[in-house]
This record gives structure tokens, sequence and C-alpha cells, in this order.
């Protein structure tokens, strides 16, 4: 029997509205689509999922401070992405092995999307799958922490 996991999953400002608003860029799917998709893969693990979106940036980085026992966190910091040195810094500072996912590929848009402050203090960055981002991300951090399969 292992030690069950913490992994934080974080969306940033405006996911909230996702479904409903330019699919051709985001798709249709919403928060909860993504909630639901990684809650039945994350039972296949022996790891408990904790989701919190926000609009505000203080926020993010307070909920990752209280979080900071967490064993991992899949973050989609949407627009703070391009903008963010404190979340980029609250990611180094809580040492939380972070994935950073995008539904959008961000290096196929408008230049300034192109740039993420927070990709170097992430083991890795997911982008350009919609909803399945927020999978494969979750699925490429509980490799690297070692997080096999149950039996
Ligand atoms: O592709 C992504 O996941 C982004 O992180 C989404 C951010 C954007 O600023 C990043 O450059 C890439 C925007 C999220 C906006 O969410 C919406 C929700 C509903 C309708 C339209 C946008």
């Amino acid at each position: 029997m292992g030690t069950n996991k913490k992994i934080l999953v974080v969306n940033g400002p405006n996911l909230n509205l996702l479904g409903t608003r330019e699919p051709e860029i985001y798709g249709d799917k919403t928060l909860e689509d993504v909630k639901r998709l990684m809650l039945s893969a994350a039972e296949g693990y022996d790891i408990t999922l904790e989701f919190f979106q926000s609009n505000v940036e203080g926020d993010i980085i307070n909920y990752l401070h209280q979080n900071r026992s967490a064993d991992g966190v899949v973050i989609n910091p949407a627009a703070f992405t391009h903008t963010s040195i404190a979340l980029r810094d609250a990611i180094a500072a809580t040492g939380i092995p972070a994935v950073e996912v995008h539904l959008s590929n961000i290096h196929a848009r408008e230049e300034f999307r192109r740039v993420s402050y927070v990709a170097p203090v992430c083991i890795g960055q997911i982008s350009g799958f919609g909803i399945q981002s927020y999978l494969l991300g979750l699925l490429a951090l509980l490799h690297h922490l070692g997080i096999e399969v149950r039996k």
C-alpha cells in the first residue's frame, strides 16, 4: 500500500469561462469537463487531485504558498503565463514540481504568447492539445514523480 499523493490543478484568469466563447481556439469543453477527465484518470493512481481557479494573481500565489506541501501541480496560468514574474517566483519558492499546460499552442499564436515566464521553473510544458493537455500534463507529472499506475 503506497502513500496517497496530493496533486494540485491550478487554472488562471478567465478559464472559469472556458467553453462559452472562442471555441475555435479553446474548444467547446468547460473547466468542469477538465475536472471530470482528470478525476477519471486519477482513479488509476494513488493520488488526490485538488482543483483551484482564480482570476486574481495574488490568490493563485497564496494558494501555492498554502499548499506547498503538495507533491505536484498541473498549472495553466492563462495570461499570467506571459506577464507574471511573481507567479514564477511562487512556483520556484514553494518548490512544488510543476507542469505548465495550455489548451492552445502558445507558440503558434501571437508573438507575446510565445514567452512564458513560468516555463523555466517548470519541469516542462504541454501546449496545444485542448483539454487533453491537462491529462498529458498530469501523466507527465506522475511519471516525473515516479508514481505508477495502481496494480
Ligand atoms: O491556451 C491556453 O490554455 C492559454 O493559457 C489560455 C489563456 C491565454 O491567455 C494563454 O495565452 C493561453 C486565455 C484563457 C482565456 O479563456 C477563455 C475562456 C473562455 C472563452 C475564451 C477564453
